[in-house]
């Protein structure tokens, strides 16, 4: 009967591991309709308290862009609202966000994440033209 128990134990502690290593979220990158291609135009953001750098991106309309935002320090936010962009950047790493270029104007970007005492004034600019 001990035995038996052992057995059962030991199967219900390998199953729960199991799951444990199965629920690990898979690590995905933020890319939508990202169809890789060559007329992709990168163009690298520094993010850092408090500014953008290069403060004000300027695109070509219908032009695809691949912004690469690095945050120098801390967690920020890179959003623009007209374009429904609102990318999250984390504390010393980077993250690619790829859109089209489709509405000309010059558009306030902002940072989205509380990032310490200068975050209001934290603006920048996409210029589409
Ligand atoms: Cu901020």
């Amino acid at each position: 009967m001990k035995v038996f128990l052992a057995v059962v134990l030991v199967v219900l502690l390998a199953a729960g591991c199991n799951q444990v290593v199965e629920s690990q979220p898979a690590a995905s990158v933020e890319q939508p309709s990202g169809q890789p291609s060559s007329s992709v135009r990168e163009i690298p953001v520094r993010v850092f308290r408090f500014g953008f750098d290069p403060e004000t991106i300027t695109v070509r309309k219908g032009e695809r862009v691949r912004l690469i935002f690095t945050s120098s320090d801390v967690r920020h936010g890179f959003s623009v609202a007209e374009y429904g962009i609102d990318v999250v950047v984390p504390a010393g790493g980077s993250v690619p966000y790829e859109f089209v270029a489709d509405k000309p104007g010059s558009f306030v970007a902002y940072c989205s994440v509380y990032c310490g005492s200068g975050h209001a004034e934290m603006k920048g600019r996409l210029v589409v033209e």
